[in-house]
């Protein structure tokens, strides 16, 4: 990002000038933009290796854009970006470099952390992801009774979870044939229970991921599993049936797990940044080494981008600084990621975990309290079902929410006209939002509904729609691995930008770490019959109900 940069200014001006833009440009309409400009889409569409970001439905114009671009200068945010690649320790809470890069640096420049470079390792684990995986895909990996494994079982949360079960949904149209994928992360016995039920021990295997290992959902979870297989095959065909993703080799070997059958990752890697790591073996699984790379290829692709592209070309700065605009400058409080493609049903729940547990925070990097709004609360699903459910709200509710629509042009399900429909809802959705409907509009299409008079009139108001709500759209030509690789990573460098403009530490997790401590106090409370510990009265009257409903 060095050398196409203008020189930074203070951060305060360029907001102050950006709060005197919004009102100057307050009375225009998407509708006059596109009506004063013929080239408006052109002059707001970025693309890179096939992935096409239009962001030409937002509520700004050229000056905007350059006023956001003032402000990521002002951030410095191309010393921080050098700093994360060079693998300083940027995760300042933690006291640990950011290296996801690192996972996916195919190009195998040495990044040096403390001195040494990580990619001999990182090589090293791959090299061992892409034997396992193909003895387990071509049978020469059995389980202990000799049979070939047909089900994988992952077991693991959030960071350890989200990832590979977003991904294998997603490239199920690569999946190998003989092989299923589950994933089982809620310590609600439920979800275990109803995993196992229909599968056979003797062709299970499972993968317990978790970085900690230590984790009290994934241990209860794969304590379970280890029950359930040892059950029918004994203790001895834990080794055939059980392999570990961690950074604690002691613990993975406490479980029992062989430390042969253990894939390393580091400090360095974030959990919700993990899935290019080891966490990935069920994609690698699924898809196969060769694909599992090329998901790798295009995440890397995507990181040269980022790190050099000019700032006007570049496609996750820009995302990142319509988002801020939506979110600091218009007042949104919410973000809707709407993919019209099923194998993405799950992309919105990964993009909760890696936005809003990566700029959910109150508290800038100096300690002190940040002065503006962080990330917005994110959540969507898969078009068209969003549509017939919570649409109504973004096209005539009181509230803003900026959309990014996600689509591929070709599908792998060839079936009659189904994807031509799926992208004309598409296509319809972020011009309707923008667009509206004018009273006139409406009036003219009541009366040609047969209305007249009165009735007419009294429908009017509930039949228009404002417009002007703001969206971006994001076009690949299909969904393989390497888009998906180049997707992710530009959400992973979007959710970066916006973290150094807010001043925040995008890459620690404490509000998490707070449910992993309360839950471990109350558990011993729940089972005994010992007098509670002090709570707040709720918590006191809740916690004896239960006991009482649950005393034998
Ligand atoms: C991710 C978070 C969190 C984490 C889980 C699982 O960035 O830190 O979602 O991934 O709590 O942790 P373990 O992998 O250690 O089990």
């Amino acid at each position: 990002m060095s050398g196409q940069w203008k020189k930074a200014a203070a951060l305060e001006p360029v907001w102050a000038a950006l709060a005197r833009h919004r009102d100057e440009i307050a009375g225009r309409t998407m509708r006059d933009l596109f009506a004063a400009d013929p080239a408006r889409a052109g002059r707001f569409t970025l693309s890179f290796d096939g992935l096409l970001l239009d962001y030409s439905k937002n509520r700004l114009t050229g000056r905007t854009m350059a006023l956001l671009r003032d402000l990521a200068a002002a951030a410095d945010l191309p010393a921080w970006t050098r700093r994360m690649f060079a693998g300083e320790r940027i995760n300042t809470t933690e006291n640990r470099a950011v290296l996801h890069v690192a996972l996916r640096n195919r190009g195998n420049a040495p990044i040096m952390v403390d001195g040494a470079d990580v990619m001999p390792e990182v090589n090293a684990v791959l090299a061992r992801m892409r034997d396992f995986t193909a003895r387990v895909r071509d049978g020469a990996w059995t389980g202990a009774t000799g049979r070939r494994i047909a089900s994988v079982v992952n077991i693991g949360i959030g960071g350890s979870d989200l990832g590979p079960r977003m991904a294998v949904e997603a490239l199920a149209a690569f999946r190998h044939e003989r092989l299923a994928f589950h994933f089982v992360s809620n310590v609600d016995g439920a979800e275990i229970a109803r995993t196992l039920a229909p599968l056979d021990p003797a062709e299970t295997l499972f993968v317990v991921a978790s970085k900690t290992f230590a984790t009290q959902e994934t241990m209860a979870n794969a304590a379970t599993a280890r029950a359930w297989l040892t059950a029918a095959l004994g203790d001895g065909a834990v080794a055939r049936h059980f392999v570990a993703v961690s950074t604690n080799a002691a613990e993975v070997a406490r479980f029992g797990i062989d430390a042969a059958n253990m894939f390393e990752f580091w400090d360095w890697v974030g959990g919700r940044f993990s899935l290019w790591s080891a966490v990935g073996l069920p994609i690698a699984l699924s898809i196969g080494m060769d694909r599992f790379e090329e998901m790798l290829d295009g995440a890397h692709a995507m990181d040269g981008h980022f790190r050099d592209a000019p700032p006007e070309r570049n496609l996750p700065l820009t995302l990142a600084l319509v988002g801020v605009w939506n979110t600091n400058l218009l007042g949104a409080e919410t973000q809707a990621v709407l993919p019209y493609d099923q194998g993405l049903a799950r992309f919105p729940a990964y993009l909760q975990q890696a936005e809003m547990e990566s700029n959910g925070k109150s508290v800038g990097r100096d300690g002190r309290r940040v002065e503006r709004a962080t990330a917005p609360v994110l959540f969507g699903e898969p078009g068209t079902n969003g549509q017939h459910a919570f649409y109504q709200l973004i096209h005539q509710g009181t509230r803003l929410v900026p959309c990014d629509f996600i689509a591929p042009a070709e599908t792998h399900y060839k079936t009659g006209r189904h994807h031509a429909m799926l992208l004309a809802n598409f296509l319809a959705q972020s011009e309707a939002l923008m667009l509206g409907k004018t009273a006139a509009e409406a009036r003219a299409e009541l009366a040609a509904e047969g209305l007249t008079g009165a009735a007419l009139e009294a429908l009017v108001p509930h039949r228009v729609f404002g417009g002007d709500r703001p969206s971006n759209s994001i076009l690949v030509r299909r969904l393989d691995p390497r888009t998906l690789g180049m997707l992710i990573a530009l959400y992973e460098h979007k959710i970066f930008a916006q973290g150094v403009i807010w001043g925040i530490n995008s890459f620690d997790q404490w509000g998490v770490e707070l449910g992993k401590q309360l839950a471990t106090r109350i558990l011993p409370e729940l089972e005994g019959d010992g007098p509670p510990g002090r709570h707040d009265s709720s918590t006191t009257q809740l916690l004896a109900q239960v006991r009482a409903w649950l005393k034998p």
